[in-house]
């Protein structure tokens, strides 16, 4: 069998606005909450307009000004694709106006257009970790029904102005993590019950069903997806009571998965909400939107984890409390590295839903020394990245159907979690201190030409 990948695989990088675009009050932008949230989008919540704290964030890498030449750096790796996410507060600052903003409009134009120049193609998210402030502080975010319809409509808007250029569209970034962080996920405060949380993931489940809907009568050759933190757990022991509870923890983001891609609540989900007696307000009209499934899968894979019946186990602090693994090493925050779970989860997922599957983020958070001459070695993350995508490459030879792999932060990029700089996954170094200072000029570093080779040679190089 062939060692490459198939001709149309589609290889580049994901990036979100609120990472990297900077200008977060330019040209009408509104206020986002990940402008809100300065110890990361997990921290707590603070109107940066009223404090100025938080530079970092409000420059980010400078995408916003400088994407024409982070572009020009894509497409000499040779990216066939780039996932970049569209800012709502620029199109709607507010959330709630009939009118969009048409400066946001333009911005995004521009940005298809450069991206067109070289032939990449736009994977884009609608939301990625940030909604308008102003929905949450008047609405009480995902909680309100009302949302629904805010949220349709900046869709039906963005796939009505960017038909001609943009085919390949996701829905809500990781949305399985709303579980874990409810503010970022759907607007709420982090002590909501579970059963106002559960009750936003619906309304946030059922808006993501009407614009695949209107996505698809609006733009009939396009592809619409969902995006999944794929968080895979293994039991602990072979001990039946830890091989119980990590099924039963895999369900607690594959629920997402299942409602998306067969367009119904699992049994599984009926039985969680009556013993823990949540209540969802669901009508017969939710039930008939969530029908209109997805093209295909999409997610995120960082690590894996291991779960325990033993919950004196857990870890707290870490994304998702997870159990280590002991047969596994950790990268410097923690997070565990498992290249072949990258070939069991997307064993697991084509099997689960038979549709395409599209890796859409994937990297090494570090931190790297430029040297005296400027270069910058970092072997750690072509070991990384190349250990998963010879996983990857199994996984296509088990028949898994995979449309493409954009690595995350294909240049550095301000870090979700934590907010900070240093955390690097780029194969394009940023010039810029965790205290705001730096030249913001772009370097390339050792991985810049492994990953063009990578790509040059479709995956034969690996
Ligand atoms: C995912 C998010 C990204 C990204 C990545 C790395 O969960 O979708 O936005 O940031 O994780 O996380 P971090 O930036 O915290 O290292």
């Amino acid at each position: 069998m062939s060692l490459k990948f198939p001709n149309d695989f589609l290889w580049g990088g994901a990036i979100a606005a609120n990472q990297v675009e900077g200008a977060y009050l330019e040209d009408g932008k509104g206020l986002s909450t990940s402008d809100c949230t300065p110890n990361g989008i997990f921290g707590d919540i603070v109107d940066r307009t009223k404090t100025e704290i938080n530079g970092l964030k409000d420059i980010a890498i400078d995408f916003y000004h400088r994407y024409p030449e982070d572009i020009a750096l894509f497409a000499e790796m040779g990216f066939s694709c780039l996932r970049v996410s569209i800012a709502w507060t620029r199109i709607f600052p507010n959330g709630d106006e009939a009118e969009p903003n048409q400066k946001g409009l333009e911005y995004y134009d521009k940005l298809f257009d450069e991206m067109a120049k070289y032939g990449i193609t736009p994977l884009v998210t609608l939301s990625h970790y940030e909604m308008p402030y102003h929905l949450i502080t008047q609405y009480g975010g995902w909680g309100n029904r009302k949302l629904i319809a805010f949220f349709t409509h900046y869709a039906q808007t963005v796939f009505t102005r960017y038909k001609h250029k943009v085919k390949y569209w996701l829905t809500f970034n990781e949305i399985n993590m709303s579980l874990h962080e409810p503010f970022t996920g759907v607007g709420l405060d982090r002590k909501s019950n579970k059963q106002q949380i559960y009750q936003a993931i619906h309304h946030q489940l059922v808006a993501s069903s009407r614009a695949v809907k209107l996505c698809h009568d609006i733009i009939p050759e396009s592809k619409i997806g969902n995006m999944l933190l794929g968080a895979i757990a293994y039991p602990l022991t072979p001990k039946p009571e830890d091989v119980w509870t990590t099924h039963q923890e895999n369900h607690g983001w594959l629920y997402f998965g299942d409602v998306q891609a067969r367009g119904y609540y699992p049994s599984y989900m009926q039985r969680y909400f009556k013993d823990n007696n949540i209540k969802l307000d669901i009508t017969k009209q939710d039930c008939d939107d969530l029908k209109e499934t997805i093209d295909f899968i999409s997610f995120s894979y960082y690590m894996s984890c291991c779960a325990t019946a033993d919950n004196s186990l857990r870890q707290k602090g870490n994304i998702l409390d997870m159990v280590p693994n002991p047969y596994l090493e950790a990268s410097e925050w923690g997070w565990q590295i498992d290249p072949v779970g990258m070939r069991y989860l997307l064993n697991l997922l084509y099997e689960r839903y038979q549709k395409p599957l599209f890796i859409v983020e994937n990297g090494l958070g570090a931190k790297d020394t430029v040297e005296a001459d400027g270069s910058i070695h970092d072997d750690y993350r072509i070991k990384y990245m190349n250990d998963h995508l010879v996983q990857v490459r199994e996984a296509i030879k088990d028949g898994v159907e995979v449309m493409g792999y954009t690595s995350w932060g294909p240049i550095d990029l301000i870090s979700a979690s934590k907010a900070e700089i240093s955390k690097r996954y780029g194969f394009i170094y940023v010039d810029l201190n965790q205290d705001g200072s730096g030249t913001l000029n772009r370097i390339r570093k050792k991985s810049f030409y492994w990953y063009q080779s990578v790509i040059q040679s479709n995956g034969e190089t690996l």
